[in-house]
């Protein structure tokens, strides 16, 4: 089941753990960041939701330790880089097929993130331009489809070289 709570801050922890705070998120709380939840039980209904908004590209990644040969050091480079806050140039979604893991969403003021634990059948739309984050949880395992617009702008940009982007300027102007 989908979880959401403002993350602890404790970065000395192992970022796998679920690092939850006590304070409580809503669907609401990130709706104001342009970020959407759906339950989605079936793939239909991640494919009805894709061609509503254009979607035309998607890949699927299987991350876990067997995916990397069981190399563990080659795990966390991967990891170490999707939990590295970034943002996309479009809109992306994300489909939990099976395994888990956390979406961190930067707040606006730049001040908390708020954790989502996504499980099989959670799918998130994240917009264009907000800050990041994702990690497996420590049961090290998510099979995810990730779904992209027309052009595919897949690459992550990190800080300080997205704060000046006009697709970041344009997201802050527009979750204030
Ligand atoms: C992202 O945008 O941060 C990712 O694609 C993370 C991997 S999807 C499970
Ligand atoms: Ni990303």
């Amino acid at each position: 089941m989908v979880q959401l709570y403002y993350h602890d801050d404790k970065d000395e922890i192992d970022f796998r753990e679920p690092h939850n705070s006590g304070r409580n998120a809503s669907f609401k709380d990130a709706e104001r960041l342009g970020v959407y939840y759906k339950y989605c039980e079936t793939i239909d209904q991640v494919n009805e939701l894709a061609k509503e908004r254009n979607y035309k590209n998607r890949d699927t990644v299987n991350i876990c330790l067997e995916s990397f040969n069981n190399d563990e050091s080659a795990m966390m480079d991967k990891l170490n880089m999707f939990y590295t806050e970034h943002l996309h140039e479009d809109e992306e979604i994300r489909y939990c097929l099976d395994g888990s893991g956390y979406f961190d969403l930067k707040t606006t003021d730049d001040k908390d993130w708020i954790r989502v634990k996504v499980d099989k059948g959670d799918l998130l739309i994240v917009p264009a331009g907000i800050y990041h984050r994702f990690t497996l949880t420590n049961d090290n395992y998510i099979e995810a489809l990730r779904l992209f617009k027309d052009q595919p702008k897949w690459e992550a940009i990190g800080r300080p070289t997205a704060d000046s982007l006009p697709i970041r300027k344009e997201y802050i102007s527009q979750h204030q």
